[in-house]
Parts: structure tokens; sequence; C-alpha cells
């Protein structure tokens, strides 16, 4: 193999990578940009005090517009303990548990249950959203720092896929952009979430490119180092004629690539 032929390999491996990434990225900013949009509409409605808030916002959840790269998004709503009999009255059903779709502990100090949701997550109606580990945690991160915040890679409910899970929290007033986080917390009214389903998403968007089976991609969560973990694809081990790209989803906390190599069997 001489030289020319090896650098003109990577050359083309390098390029194929790029595109790929920037397409994943550039469909992943679009979802990201729609569900700020969606928390902007929720806060606008909060802010302006109307009565029917939640039932105005109702149809922009429920409608299956084109988002690429998400399976849904949803709404739920902060609810203290101290509110929460009220709040199962007004609603007519109680506030569940995730897996279990038991009530919810009765000793807790505040819960999330999902009070508005796009027609392919009705499934999430009345769960609260805090009883799953990774919603949870995204759950404070989000409204601590008033920022969007993504979940590490996780089995999403009724589906056999990995995916992702990204906030945004929705505040009742107005906040200067350098409040406390307990100043955040204290205006929480709930937080809006796109469900990002990467295995099978990702996949429908490489098969679109020609001689998607030329080369292996897959992207990872790389936020440490020592222990990546897999959003789409094989595992691809570090060595040689692997090309891997930066990617951002928008959440400093966490680092993804994707890598790329050859497919010998193509
Ligand atoms: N959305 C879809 N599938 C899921 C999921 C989720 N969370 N959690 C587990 N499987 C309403 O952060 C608020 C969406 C969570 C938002």
């Amino acid at each position: 193999l001489t030289d020319s032929y090896i650098e003109r390999r990577r050359e083309t491996l390098a390029n194929m990578c790029k595109e790929r990434a920037w397409m994943l990225q550039d469909q992943f900013n679009s979802s990201m940009n729609h569900v700020r949009s969606l928390t902007a509409l929720v806060t606008t409605f909060h802010l302006a005090k109307q009565p029917s808030a939640l039932d105005q916002a109702r149809q922009f959840f429920w409608t299956s517009f084109e988002r690429p790269l998400m399976s849904g998004v949803a709404y739920a709503h902060k609810v203290e303990h101290w509110q929460r009999r009220a709040f199962e009255e007004e609603m007519g059903w109680s506030i569940k548990e995730m897996r279990s779709n038991a009530p919810r502990a009765q000793n807790l100090d505040e819960y999330a249950p999902t009070v508005l949701s796009q027609n392919t997550l009705a499934h999430l109606a009345s769960v609260d959203m805090m009883s799953g580990e990774e919603d949870r945690e995204n759950i404070l991160r989000s409204r601590a720092s008033g920022k969007g915040a993504l979940t590490s890679p996780f089995r999403l409910l009724e589906s056999d896929h990995l995916g992702v899970v990204l906030t945004f929290t929705v505040y009742k007033t107005d906040l200067p952009d350098d409040a406390t986080p307990a100043q955040r917390i204290q205006a929480t009214a709930g937080y809006v979430g796109g469900a990002f389903d990467f295995e099978s998403l990702v996949e429908n968007l490489l098969r679109q490119l020609s001689e998607s089976q030329t080369i292996i991609v897959n992207v990872n969560d790389v936020t440490n180092k020592s222990n990546p973990l897999v959003m789409y694809g094989p595992n691809i081990p570090d060595g040689n004629e692997i090309e891997v790209c930066q990617l951002e989803f928008g959440d400093p906390f966490r680092k993804h690539e994707m890598r790329c190599r050859f497919n010998k069997e193509a």
C-alpha cells in the first residue's frame, strides 16, 4: 500500500464522518430549538396568567409536528406536597410512579406529573417524572441553571431503544440572568422535555445518505472519558483508521462524539 493511497483513504473517511456529524448536529440543533420554543410558549401562557393556560398549550403538544430526531415532547408541572391533594382533585387523576404506574408515595416534598404530551408520549400522562432517576437529575439540573439539561443515554419508556431526554424549565416569573439557583427553584412552574430516540432516529438519518454501508458510525456520550456510553451504533474501540468528530448537544455538562471507520465487509 502506497502512502498516497493510505492518505486518500484517510481523507475519504474524514469527509464521510464530517458529513454525518454535521447532519446529525444540524438536526439536533433544530430539535433543541423546537423544545426551547415550546418552553417559551408555555412560559408566555404562565406569565399572562390566563385561566386556561394549559388548555391553550395542549394542542401544540398533542399534534404530531415533524420533529426531526425526536419521538415526542411533554410538559410536567411542578407540584409541591401541600398542593398535591388539590391538584389531583382538579385534574381528576392521581400522580403515578414511573415504572410501576402505582400511586406515587405520599412522603415526598414535590412531584413533576406530566400534564401535556404529544400523542406519541401519551403513556407519560400523570406520571411523576421525578420518579425516574435520569429525568429527576435532568429536572434538578435544568431548573437550578435555567439552561437545557441532557441525560446520559438510557432506555426510554415504552421503547426498546436507547435515547436521551432534553429538559428546559418554565419559570412563573421573569428572572434576571444572574438569578441564584435558590431563586430559580422558587420560581419554577414546570419542565418541558423532548425525547430523542437516538437508536432509531439516527439510523433513519444515516440510511438516507449514499454509501451508508461503506462506513460504520457510532455516537458516544464521552462525558466520562474512561467510560464512554454508546448512544448509537456498535462500540468502536480506539485504533488506527478511526475518524472522530466532536458533537455539541447544548449541555456543557456533557460531551459527545461521533466515531467512524470503514466497514470491512462492504
Ligand atoms: N420522555 C419520553 N420518554 C421517556 C422519558 C421522557 N421524559 N423518560 C423516560 N422515558 C416531561 O423533563 C420533563 C420527558 C421528561 C419531560
